[in-house]
């Protein structure tokens, strides 16, 4: 890697920015209830304000922090780290089947299709790594397999790099949409994560040091399936006893999505997982 393709803070910030801003996002919300909503909010930051007695000069560096936040292109990094865990939690009150997670700032919608049996794209140096080999099955809620569900699947680099969010990386890096057999039967092999450092030299990076937080994400896989007729699940799978499995800075491990891969001869991890998928 080179000074000039280094990956930095505001780099991946600006290319999460551009990918959110250009879905277009919208919601069906009454205007009482967002009414309802934005009062709260407002409450309650006034709230702290009077509680903490804040200053002036403090008010003015939150304000320039704010700023700062938005011209790093930080909110998506910033929002689905602290924020973002709540709303998951909202949804999965209405959830039956396999626990979901936070999507986060780095999923790309439409990465090219694999067969059930693949392994991910990857470089040379992704491949010379310890590799996992991910397999199971997708099903409805009584266990019937759902053929030709589609498993989207990204994750980061053994050094927390993401295709698309760091310059030196091949576009689809470790990026992939796989296509179960008849039975909902996948098995993918791809390269062991890391844990994730979220960039520290940016707002986000301030923010966590003035709380007295540290960055750290466990390795983990992301995840969105879906079938038609159902829910999609977005999800993440951490592996058991990793590092900042039990202290995740963005709230967004469960018991039931932690894998424990068992290391084969043949020097690869093999594990095993179900997604059972709640109908639409
Ligand atoms: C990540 O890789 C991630 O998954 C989340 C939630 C936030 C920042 C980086
Ligand atoms: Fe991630």
């Amino acid at each position: 890697m080179t000074a000039t393709d280094a990956p930095t803070a505001s780099g991946s910030g600006t290319a999460a920015t551009e990918k959110f801003t250009a879905e277009r996002v919208s919601a069906d919300t009454p205007p009482e209830r967002l009414a309802a909503i934005a009062k709260d909010a407002l409450g309650a930051l006034n709230r702290v304000i009077l509680d903490h007695e804040v200053s002036y000069a403090e008010y003015r560096v939150l304000k320039q922090w704010l700023i700062d936040v938005g011209e790093g292109g930080e909110w998506p990094l910033f929002l689905d780290v602290f924020i973002e865990h709540s709303v998951e939690e909202v949804l999965a009150r209405s959830r039956q089947g396999t626990k979901g997670s936070i999507e986060g700032p780095y999923y790309v919608a439409d990465a090219p299709e694999l067969p059930a049996e693949c392994t991910m794209p990857m470089r040379e140096e992704d491949r010379r790594g310890e590799q996992l080999v991910f397999s199971g099955q997708v099903t409805d809620l009584d266990g019937n397999g759902l053929g030709g569900a589609k498993v989207e699947l990204w994750h980061a680099d053994a050094e927390g790099y993401y295709s698309q969010f760091a310059p030196h990386l091949p576009e689809w890096n470790l990026r992939g949409t796989i296509v179960t057999d008849e039975q909902g039967r996948y098995s993918i092999t791809t390269a062991l994560p890391a844990p994730y450092k979220i960039p520290t030299d940016g707002p986000t990076g301030q923010f966590i040091e003035a709380q007295n937080g540290h960055p750290w994400r466990p390795a983990h896989l992301h995840l969105i399936v879906s079938s038609p007729g159902r829910h999609p699940i977005t999800t993440q799978l951490y592996f058991r006893g990793g590092e900042w499995v039990e202290d995740d800075v963005a709230s967004a491990t469960k018991p039931e999505l932690i894998l424990d891969p068992v290391k084969g001869e043949d020097g690869l991890h093999r594990v095993e997982y179900r997604f059972a998928l709640d109908p639409a």
